[in-house]
This record gives structure tokens, C-alpha cells and sequence, in this order.
């Protein structure tokens, strides 16, 4: 029994220190595969922000140069709903507006019109935010230019607008109103809507004619 337990012992070290080998040698071949798939890729996303960057062509555009400008102004409002209190779906927002977290009732003084809207918290807890506005709210054009603007009612029932200098006019949701005009002096224009004071103003801006 004695002489067995004698002979197994070196066989059994010497099959666990081969054991061991072959694991630290599967390792370090692994480590080395891992590095080098690491340089690989590395060196591969160099590459493809090289052949990017030599992909990307600057061009030289020259902007029209016509005196004729048209522009699409929509009847817009912003809306920021909160959630309720107590943190389940929205309360005064539509159902596909995603929920959002609740949020304390500011108590903010507003300026005077029904373009700003404060709603105050309902039974759960739930307030908005609302301002009407006009999209685009700002125009630049030259002096000189002919101007038209297609008025388009988005949002909104019922506005009545009127653009400085050219004329007032009622526009329904669904509906389009054309003005046309000159920009014949340089300085602003503005265009403002008489039922949603004071947020739904907008300004187009009349550059000078160069000297
Ligand atoms: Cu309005």
C-alpha cells in the first residue's frame, strides 16, 4: 500500500503541474489574441475616421440670389406637461405624451393674455405649461425684396393677425392666408396675433441694401 502511495504521488504532480502549464499557456495565448484583436480594432476605427474624413467633400455653394423670398408661418404652442404626484400617467396631456415625473407647482405671476398659460395642478397633482407662438418667429430678408408669407393655421382654433404695415387678418386652424409685400426699407416688421398676447409676436428683419 506504501509503495503504491509512494509511486501514484509523482505521477499525480506531475499530471497537475502539466495541467497547470497548459492553462497558463491557453491563458497567455488568449491574453495575446485579446490584446491583439484589441489593437486590431483600435487600428481599424482609425482607419475608417481616416477614410471618413478623406470621404468628406467641402463644397462651395452660392446662395440664390433671387429678391422673390416665400415663407410658411405656423400657428404654434409649446407645451410642457408634468406628471402627476403621484407619479402615474400624465394628467392633462394626451394620451401619447409619454408620463412625466412630478414636479412642484411654481406659483409664477405670468404676463397678462391667454398666449401664456399657467394650468394649475388638477385632483392628481398634474399642471402644464403652455405659450403660443409662431413658427418661424423671426424672418430675415433683404431691402428690396418681395416678400410673401403663407400664414397656416396648426395650432389653435382662431387667431386674428395682423403683419405691420400690410393688413389683419382672421386665420382658423386648417386654413392658409396669403400677404405679399416689398421690403422697401431696411428695419423690422412685425407680425403678431390679437387673440394670443403677448408671446405670439414674431419679427422679420429687413437687412440694408449694401452702399
Ligand atoms: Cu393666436
Amino acid at each position: 500500500m506504501n509503495d503504491n502511495k509512494k509511486t501514484t504521488k509523482p505521477s499525480i504532480i506531475i499530471a497537475a503541474a502539466t495541467i497547470a502549464v497548459v492553462i497558463i499557456s491557453a491563458g497567455m495565448i488568449l491574453g495575446i489574441q485579446g490584446q491583439t484583436s484589441h489593437n486590431v480594432l483600435a487600428q481599424s476605427a482609425k482607419s475608417n475616421a481616416t477614410t471618413a474624413a478623406a470621404n468628406t467633400t467641402v463644397v462651395t455653394v452660392t446662395p440664390s440670389q433671387s429678391t422673390n423670398k416665400t415663407f410658411w408661418i405656423s400657428t404654434v404652442h409649446f407645451d410642457g406637461p408634468t406628471g402627476s404626484q403621484a407619479g402615474v400617467a400624465c394628467g392633462n396631456c394626451t394620451q401619447n405624451t409619454p408620463p412625466h415625473p412630478a414636479e412642484k407647482f411654481p406659483n409664477t405671476t405670468l404676463p397678462a393674455g391667454p398666449g401664456l398659460v399657467l394650468r394649475p395642478p388638477n385632483k392628481v397633482g398634474a399642471w402644464d405649461m403652455r405659450s403660443f407662438t409662431f413658427a418661424p418667429d423671426q424672418i430675415v430678408v433683404n431691402q428690396g425684396d418681395t416678400v410673401t408669407l403663407h400664414f397656416l393655421g396648426v395650432q389653435g382654433p382662431h387667431h386674428v393677425i395682423t403683419v405691420d404695415g400690410v393688413g389683419t387678418f382672421p386665420l382658423d386652424r386648417g386654413q392658409i392666408h396669403t400677404v405679399s409685400f416689398t421690403a422697401d426699407k431696411p428695419g423690422t416688421i412685425t407680425y403678431w396675433c390679437h387673440v394670443h398676447p403677448p408671446s405670439m409676436v414674431g419679427e422679420i428683419l429687413v437687412l440694408p441694401k449694401p452702399a
